[in-house]
């Protein structure tokens, strides 16, 4: 079990009425190690290694902070799972390159297969893909979704087609493009307005330089559940920005109007409501957390200790990282481990500390080239979202 389940447990039996949890969607979500064993890991995912993940339930997978390793990248054996919607049949990836996209928004729009888009240009990148939920279940107003602690992320390394090399071959954008919109190919559900569940999503123009439509991950074709055949991605940006099974990238004078766009993944405030003139989750924030040793309550033996874990941002590279076993009060600067896999990647770092036997309280704070220094505490909102917060990162971490 987690060395941090108590807290989070006592929230939840302070959560309220059933009914109110069964309308949450927590009902079921239990964080404690005999829960996950009684929440069956979906079978269509066993290749995923079931130890390496916390289940909130079929469609979202979080990595536990002991899987994520000292390497620079996350293995799709252990990356994070989030589907909003039920995923597509995996006839879609028997013949990968025949997947067609139609790009939209430009001055010879056209529908191209993989086949024809790996001729127009290949390019590889590496970056987190995080949901912006990420760390929701710090939050004590108890926001609605999977409560996440640090694990909906990893770090992953993607190739494709650069979507600025398309435009030009497209012959350029439509005058008065603001956006960049991408459409998942997940088959609707019958009898309900399409704008209320597809996964569409805006982002602004400022992600062409670095965007990408991907179709391998880690050194392989993308895994269905990750988006195969193809994705977008679009570095530095939360999650959601990334859609999976892309069918249509439209450069667009405005934003999408399906809901996941207007009213999803908006920075409404505590206790009000969702609306589109509030900021859209788009770049991620400064952000770092300790993953180990002992951060899922294994043990920790006394003597040397070499803390580690990762900090990353939206695209502005990681000039330093501190360290503290003590819950804030000193901080230790960490070693950059591993290489560097650009601004949009993470950086592993690690920091050895004589530990004596006891119980310690810790945690990692980030600073990025502008100076800008990971914030202490969460900003509150409806949804959860955005949580960078180092106290919320405190792990309790018991040496003997
Ligand atoms: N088509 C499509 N794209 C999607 C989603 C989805 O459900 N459908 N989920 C989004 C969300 S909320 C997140 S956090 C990431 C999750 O990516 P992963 O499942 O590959 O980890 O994909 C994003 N792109
Ligand atoms: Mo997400």
């Amino acid at each position: 079990m987690s060395t941090n389940d108590f807290p989070l447990r006592r929230r939840q039996l302070l959560a309220g009425s059933a009914s109110a949890l069964a309308a949450s969607g927590l009902a079921t979500f239990t964080r404690g190690a005999s829960a996950q064993t009684a929440r069956p890991f979906p079978p269509n995912l066993e290749w995923k290694d079931p130890a390496n993940f916390i289940v909130h339930n079929a469609r979202e997978l979080e990595t536990k902070r002991s899987a994520f390793g000292t390497s620079a990248i996350t293995p799709a054996e252990r990356l994070f799972v989030r589907a909003n919607l039920p995923t597509p049949d995996p006839s879609i990836v028997a013949d990968r390159d025949a997947w067609t996209v139609s790009i939209e928004g430009v001055r010879n729009p056209r529908t191209l297969s993989i086949r024809e888009l790996k001729a127009i240009g290949i390019e590889t990148t590496t970056s987190v893909l995080q949901c912006s939920g990420n760390g929701r279940g710090f939050f004590p107003s108890k926001p609605t979704g999977a409560q996440w602690t640090v694990g909906a992320s990893g770090c992953v390394v993607w190739s494709g087609v650069p979507i600025r090399y398309l435009v030009d071959a497209l012959g350029g954008l439509d005058a008065g493009v603001q956006f960049i919109t991408g459409t998942g190919g997940e088959k609707l559900p019958e009898g309900v307005d399409p704008l209320s569940v597809v996964v569409e999503r805006s982002v602004p123009l400022r992600a062409l330089p670095d965007a990408l439509l991907a179709w391998e991950m880690n050194g392989a074709p993308l895994p269905l559940i990750h988006g195969g055949p193809l994705r977008l991605i679009a570095p530095g940006f939360q999650g959601i920005n990334n859609v999976k099974y892309i069918k249509r990238l439209a450069f667009s004078a405005t934003e999408s109007k399906a809901r996941i766009q207007q009213l999803g993944y908006r920075m409404a405030p505590l206790g009000g409501k969702a609306d589109p003139s509030q900021p859209s989750v788009y770049e991620m924030g400064l952000n770092s957390w300790v993953n180990g040793p002992g951060a899922d309550g294994a043990p920790v033996k006394a003597g040397t200790v070499w803390v580690h874990g990762v900090a990353f941002s939206g695209g502005t590279p990681i000039r330093k990282v501190e360290v503290s076993t003590n819950g804030g009060r000193d901080w230790l600067e960490g070693n950059f481990i591993g290489p560097d896999l650009g601004r949009f990647a993470w950086r592993q770092f690690a920091l050895p500390v004589k530990m004596a036997p006891g119980t310690y309280q810790v945690t990692s704070r980030a600073t990025d080239a502008s100076g800008a220094v990971q914030v202490e505490n969460r900003v509150e909102n409806l949804s959860g979202y955005n949580n960078t917060s180092w106290r919320d990162h405190i792990v309790a971490v018991t040496v003997a």
